[in-house]
């Protein structure tokens, strides 16, 4: 282990600890009571976007920004929760799960406990103190990581337990029902299956996945582009659809067809006339994402950052003109990381209409990066990028004193 990296190591250790003390005095205060403190990661997904409602593959690295949240059982049905984020308290009766949360923060706590109850895990009652680190609002999936710090606090508070699979079904199932998000399950599964140091292969039918180390001397890097724009949510419902009317036309020629995951390029273009224009484009870009998260595999595996790097480009030109989810930030992003000397490749990442983009950057080269993209995006729309580089990190999980 390198000096750099053994310093790094500690200073993470020692930050956690000193997060997690600072909510256990918190809570003491608003609650009278010792609380125990558990943490979820925000998420990058390096490649694989839109896919995972299509029943595809995506490739998501755990981050090192976590949703923390201290816990301890009540003597009621009941469960109490007050955001530090918010400065806003919401509560619920464990006994009536009809919420009306939509859009507000605590459908990602409440509808998480409603839903393990639906999902037979007799949880009983709970404080909760939350504190969010993912930048919201950035495509870092913050919400995901506030559903499952909430749901694994709630079964340890309860002293249940569900395996990490079913926890991210139950967390995405509380999001699609209560925070109106049709999501996909890609971001769960990353903030309760993560592992440092690894990015993960999962494949979003059977739910199976496997490890992947990331490469020795190169270094993802997010930039955030500081916008999100507000048709964000309705473009990311509207998309979806698209792709449930590509595989109900596709299916009645191919009777197998589930999602569009069952088709390949040579099939799309044998019946291509039969899908409006746009919604053929929308199923190019998904079919061409699959092939490219499985050719990203390979680059990983050989170590070879400069296809890895091309597959991000191609992935970023396909998001923009067939998928049509980036915007001017996002594009102007990639296009000054592309012209840097010793970056492999960059893209949009997340849903898109804003947040952030992953770049691939020689590792000697990162300094540089920095400087030159947070000069040139300044320059040209006066927004500062918070850029970070990606630590993988783990999943859900205990923060023990
Ligand atoms: C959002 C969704 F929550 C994910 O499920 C996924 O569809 C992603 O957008 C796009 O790849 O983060």
């Amino acid at each position: 282990m390198t000096e750099e990296l053994a310093g790094n190591e500690l200073s993470t250790a020692s930050l956690v600890q000193r997060e997690a003390q600072g909510l256990r005095e918190q809570f003491q205060k608003l609650y009278g009571a010792e609380a125990r403190i558990f943490r979820a990661p925000g998420r990058v997904n390096l490649i694989g976007e839109h896919t995972d409602y299509n029943e595809g593959f995506v490739m998501p690295v755990a981050m090192d920004l976590y949703t923390w949240v201290a816990a301890a059982p009540r003597g009621d049905a009941r469960v109490h929760v007050y955001s530090q984020n918010f400065g806003e308290r919401a509560e619920m009766d464990l006994q009536d799960l009809h919420l009306r949360l939509r859009r507000h923060w605590s459908a990602y706590v409440l509808g998480v406990a409603a839903s393990l109850r639906m999902c037979g895990a007799e949880i009983g009652g709970a404080n909760l103190l939350l504190e969010g680190k993912v930048p919201m609002g950035a495509g870092l999936s913050s919400s995901a990581s506030v559903e499952v710090a909430a749901g694994y606090a709630l079964l340890e508070s309860s002293g249940l337990s569900r395996s990490p699979v079913e926890l991210a079904k139950i967390c995405q199932r509380a999001e699609n029902e209560f925070a109106g998000a049709r999501c996909g399950i890609m971001d769960q599964m990353i903030a309760c299956c993560g592992r440092t140091n690894y990015a993960l292969i999962l494949d979003c039918r059977t739910l199976e996945f496997r490890l992947l180390p990331l490469f020795a001397d190169a270094q993802f890097v997010v930039c955030n582009s500081m916008v999100k724009h507000d048709h964000a949510a309705g473009e990311y419902n509207a998309r979806r659809a698209d792709c449930e009317t590509a595989t109900r036309i596709l299916a009645e020629q191919m009777p197998g067809v589930r999602a569009l995951r069952d088709v390949s390029l040579g099939d799309l273009e044998r019946y291509a006339q039969l899908l409006p224009e746009a919604v053929y484009r929308r199923s190019r870009h998904v079919i061409s994402e699959n092939a490219r998260v499985e050719d990203a595999r390979g680059a990983l595996e050989r170590g070879d950052p400069e296809s890895f790097g091309r597959l991000l480009r191609e992935s970023h030109r396909s998001l923009k003109e067939d998928y049509e989810v980036s915007c001017m930030e996002l594009d102007l992003l990639v296009e000054i990381a592309c012209g840097i000397s010793g970056v492999y490749g960059s893209r949009m990442t997340g849903g898109g209409f804003g947040g952030c983009t992953i770049s691939l950057v020689r590792s000697g080269a990162v300094g540089e990066f920095r400087s030159a993209v947070a000069q040139g995006y300044e320059r040209a729309t006066g927004r500062k990028p918070d850029i970070y580089m990606v630590r993988a990190s783990d999943g859900v999980r205990e923060a023990l004193e």
